[in-house]
């Protein structure tokens, strides 16, 4: 296959893949920003930065496996789509999304301390996102394929609904340190995300204008900021650190502290 600028990859494993180059550099970006974070945590003894790191480290540590599943052809299907043909659909690619983005929210709504129904609400709505724009991907109409980009959008736009406006008010509580952090991280999620239901109505899954090898590429570099890009603003600032502002543990020895 001619390599041109729609079709631009390198097929590494000689099985007629172009895009295998970009799905290989993207397990060992996830699979290098996994260990990064995992020796950067090794230390830490907060009890709060802890659970930042937990999460955070799982996020990238999610993303090899399904990375590595596409590379090799697993996490790859054909869906027959009428008046297109085959269509190469990477469905693993939503299967790190339904456990990934549910992190990546949480990581936010522990950054704006909001109650649990709030935490519920903005992680239901992110999973039907993300499950409706797999059906919408596995869609034998272009129709139907068009009809569920809509559905799964408007879940979007209700995810960016609450992290604009709720978290944002939620943090007024909170110190100057975490407003900031939790500012930056937001607008970095609305921005990267919102990239996410474009490329996908442009590409191999929507109109078909962008091609299989641009896509890859694309998702790819998405998913490295969405995810250690992220990460390294999160645990980098010391508004994972416990509140200074607590109350003092009132009993010797219940402190989680070194
Ligand atoms: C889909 C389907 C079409 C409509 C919409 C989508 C949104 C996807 C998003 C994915 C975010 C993924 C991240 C991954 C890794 O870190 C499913 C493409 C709205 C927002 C951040």
């Amino acid at each position: 296959m001619e390599p041109t600028v729609l079709q631009a990859g390198f097929d590494v494993l000689g099985d007629g893949r172009p895009e295998t180059i970009w799905l290989g550099i993207g397990t060992l970006l996830m699979l290098l920003g996994t260990f990064y974070f995992i020796v950067r945590g090794w230390g830490v003894t907060d009890r709060e930065a802890r659970e930042y790191y937990a999460i955070t480290i799982l996020v990238p540590g999610i993303a090899t496996a399904a990375y590595l599943s596409m590379f090799f052809g697993t996490g790859l299907t054909e869906v027959e789509v009428v008046g297109r043909g085959a269509l190469d659909i990477y469905y693993a690619r939503y299967a790190d999304w339904l456990f990934t983005t549910p992190l990546l929210l949480l990581d936010l709504c522990l950054l704006a301390k909001v109650d649990r129904v709030t935490i519920g609400t903005l992680i239901g709505v992110d999973a039907l996102m993300i499950v409706t724009g797999l059906v919408g991907a596995l869609s034998q109409t272009q129709l139907a394929r068009y009809s569920w980009w809509l559905v799964s959008t408007i879940a979007f736009l209700f995810v960016l609904y609450y992290l604009l406006t709720i978290l944002r008010n939620a943090a007024k509580e909170r110190s100057d340190e975490v407003r900031a952090t939790l500012n930056k991280l937001i607008v970095i999620t609305a921005v990267l995300w919102t990239a996410y239901p474009i490329l996908w109505i442009v590409g191999t899954e929507g109109a078909g204008i962008v091609g299989l090898g641009v896509e890859t590429l694309a998702f790819m570099v998405l998913d490295v900021s969405a995810k250690v890009g992220f990460g390294f603003v999160l645990l980098r600032s010391r508004a994972i650190l416990g509140d200074t502002d607590a109350p003092e543990p009132s009993t010797a020895g219940s402190s989680t502290a070194d």
